[in-house]
């Protein structure tokens, strides 16, 4: 096996034959067997398999996908903020769900959800985003005391590890205590 993605499970126990194995998340199944080295003995070794990333299409790449020359000319029709299908999805929106700009989409792929995250410091607003993992997405996460003014300096928010393709999490750096209004909103974009 050459330049695995994934982690062939470790930790096992000895014997077999295997059960079964939990993959929630995964774009890949992945089965196999591997025998111990210098035994007979099957052997097999269990983790969660990590998922793999598919290739990324760009906005650019993106655009030539689904539009003609003449209309990659026109604004109107292949722009950021149009909205050729009258789906109610931009194009921008169409990218990061990666749902066809040209076919009227039934709902959007994106998901937002909010919720509050603790740190030792205390409880904070948070957003989890879901998008496509194949769009390449600019994310600006920002706050605000009043819905005027909006903070989107790095050390406004944290980013939250651990999470997978197609999907990011933020918290705000202050907590919820801390502040008496406080507001938080995460802008995304295509990368372009
Ligand atoms: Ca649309």
């Amino acid at each position: 096996m050459r330049r695995p993605t994934w982690n062939w499970p470790t930790g096992s126990p000895l014997g077999g034959p295997p059960s079964f194995w939990t993959a929630n998340g995964t774009v890949t199944t992945v089965a196999g067997q591997v025998s111990a080295p210098g035994t007979a003995e099957f052997f097999y070794r269990t983790r969660q398999v990590t998922t793999e990333r598919p290739p990324a299409l760009r906005w650019n790449d993106w655009l030539k996908l689904h539009f003609s020359p003449a209309q990659l000319a026109d604004p109107a029709v292949s722009g950021p903020a149009a909205d050729p299908d009258r789906d109610g999805l931009s194009n921008d929106a169409e990218y990061a769900g990666m749902t066809w700009p040209t076919v009227a989409s039934t709902q959007s792929a994106l998901r937002l959800e909010t919720a509050l995250v603790t740190s030792a410091a205390g409880r904070h607003l948070s957003l989890n985003f879901f998008f496509d993992p194949r769009a390449v997405l600019t994310l600006t996460p920002e706050t605000s005391p009043d819905l005027r003014a909006w903070n989107g300096a790095p050390g406004a928010a944290v980013a939250l590890p651990g999470t997978a393709p197609g999907a990011a999490s933020f918290r705000a750096a202050a907590t919820v205590a801390s502040e008496p209004r406080s507001f938080f909103r995460l802008r995304w974009a295509p990368t372009r």
